[in-house]
């Protein structure tokens, strides 16, 4: 069977900027950048989506270009009889591992955006959005009922192909979340308060950089923001032809993903403050945090309607391209149809999804990693550690397997000579070795 293609180099850019927007920017910077000292964290997560996420996206995305095959083929096509595919394995195990808490906060996305439409949301309800909040997720099956549709609504995507659909809400709905998401910035910052959330977000207190965990924090949301690592930009780039040109593509990417995430800090923060909300009440914070501000605002039920509204489209466009990692994979392994691979990998995400919603209500003592619930510990295994490794493979292979005019080829890098051997340079030593430094660091070997 002939392999699918992009419709157009717009497409691509599209689908891949789809799947690096997301929850990523949004809940989960803010929930990070809060338990982690704000200011400082920012600065770090700025400063490796420059040195390591965008030259390994570009990097990512020249593999799938190349070999036009999944995580795992694409190795054993460029490097046949050798190991190299098994870090493939990194990836689809992390796309399991990341669509099932996924797919539990889309689904809450998709009540609170069901409590705007019937106006429920609009006014504060008697026990607070907060308590609100705890309420929803602690119930067992409820918010299950949430996650299943969105994982329909992920498996309806990715079943009939990516190219319409995604391409097309994508089209509409990033430059409307982006406009939302200004308006609310704006308002944030207008409220009383609000220049203690701006000073957390922007001055760094350097006392925080002495602990290791900011370090590794820093390079998960940087890999998971710009869903790098996993393959599912690798992926992407299997469906595009050889005409587009690859490193402003990326650049444009990794550019639009950062106005995301430090325009979602600036909705955020100040509002925090403002409403006395403690900074690191982790996953649940945008969830508490974004009510409060949308109920101040006049207007504010119908702006929580459209805001809610693109968010789910913003998941959605990220999940298809998680669940599109490991169909593409068990499509093309046991030559099953896309349909049919759609269905059970989707399936198995949802039922691993169970534990992580339990994990808010009556599994809520369950810590498989530290003090870390369900929800935790799968996003710290997964993006902290599973993503850097997956980029690493990616970075040594093309740095040091691939010969250099190889690499250079393969991204579109000839005609360009200063950043060429910058990022031939990048690719080959620094994010190596930075990325094996923040592991090294964290495990008390270094420093
Ligand atoms: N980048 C997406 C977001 O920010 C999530 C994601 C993570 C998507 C890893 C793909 C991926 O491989 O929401």
């Amino acid at each position: 069977m002939e392999r699918e293609k992009w419709g157009s180099k717009l497409g691509f850019m599209l689908a891949a900027m789809g799947s690096a927007v997301g929850l990523g920017n949004i809940w989960r910077f803010s929930f990070v950048a809060g338990n982690n000292g704000g200011g400082a964290f920012l600065l770090l997560y700025l400063a490796f989506v420059v040195v390591i996420g965008v030259p390994l996206l570009l990097t990512e995305v020249s593999i799938g270009r190349k070999a036009e095959s999944d995580v795992v083929g694409s190795f054993k096509k460029l490097a046949p009889g050798t190991p190299w595919f098994l870090s493939g394995f990194f990836g689809v195990l992390s796309a399991f591992l990341i669509l099932s808490f996924y797919a539990v906060v889309a689904g809450w996305s998709i009540y609170y955006f069901w409590e705007y439409l019937t106006g429920k949301f609009f006014s504060e309800p008697a026990e607070g959005y907060g308590a609100a909040f705890g309420q929803f997720t602690a119930h067992a099956w409820h918010p299950l009922l949430w996650t299943a549709l969105f994982m329909i609504l992920t498996i309806g995507i990715v079943f009939s192909g990516v190219k319409n659909g995604i391409e097309f809400a994508n089209k509409i709905f990033m430059p409307l979340l982006a406009i939302i998401l200004i308006i609310l910035a704006f308002y944030s910052i207008s409220l009383d308060g609000a220049a203690e959330g701006l000073k957390f977000l922007f001055q760094p207190n350097w006392a925080s950089l002495k602990d290791p965990s900011i370090y590794i924090a820093a390079l998960g949301q940087a890999f998971f923001s710009l869903s790098l690592g996993m393959g599912a930009m690798l992926t992407y780039g299997s469906y595009l032809t050889k005409e587009n040109k690859l490193p402003s593509a990326t650049l444009g990417i990794g550019l639009m993903d950062t106005f995301f995430a430090v325009i979602s800090g600036l909705v955020i923060f100040p509002a925090v403050f403002a409403f006395d909300i403690d900074p690191s009440s982790g996953p649940p914070l945008v969830f508490i945090t974004l009510p409060g501000i949308f109920e101040q605002m006049p207007g504010g039920g119908i702006i929580g309607l459209v805001f809610f509204f693109a968010l789910i489209l913003a998941a959605l466009s990220s999940s298809v391209s998680i669940l599109e990692v490991p169909t593409a994979y068990f499509m093309r392994v046991c030559n099953w149809s896309r349909r049919f691979t759609s269905i059970l990998m989707g399936s198995i995400m949802f039922i691993l999804g169970i534990t992580v919603s339990l994990g808010f209500g009556i599994w809520s003592g369950v810590t498989p990693i530290g003090d870390k619930n369900v929800l935790d510990s799968m996003d710290y295994v997964a993006s902290n550690i599973l993503l850097p490794l997956g980029g690493l493979a990616m970075a040594l292979f093309v740095g040091w397997y691939f010969k250099k005019s190889e690499a250079l080829e393969a991204t579109d890098m000839t005609n360009l000579p200063v950043l060429r051997t910058l990022w031939h340079v990048v690719i080959k030593f620094l994010a190596p070795i930075l990325i094996i430094l923040i592991f090294l660091n964290k495990l008390g070997i270094i420093f």
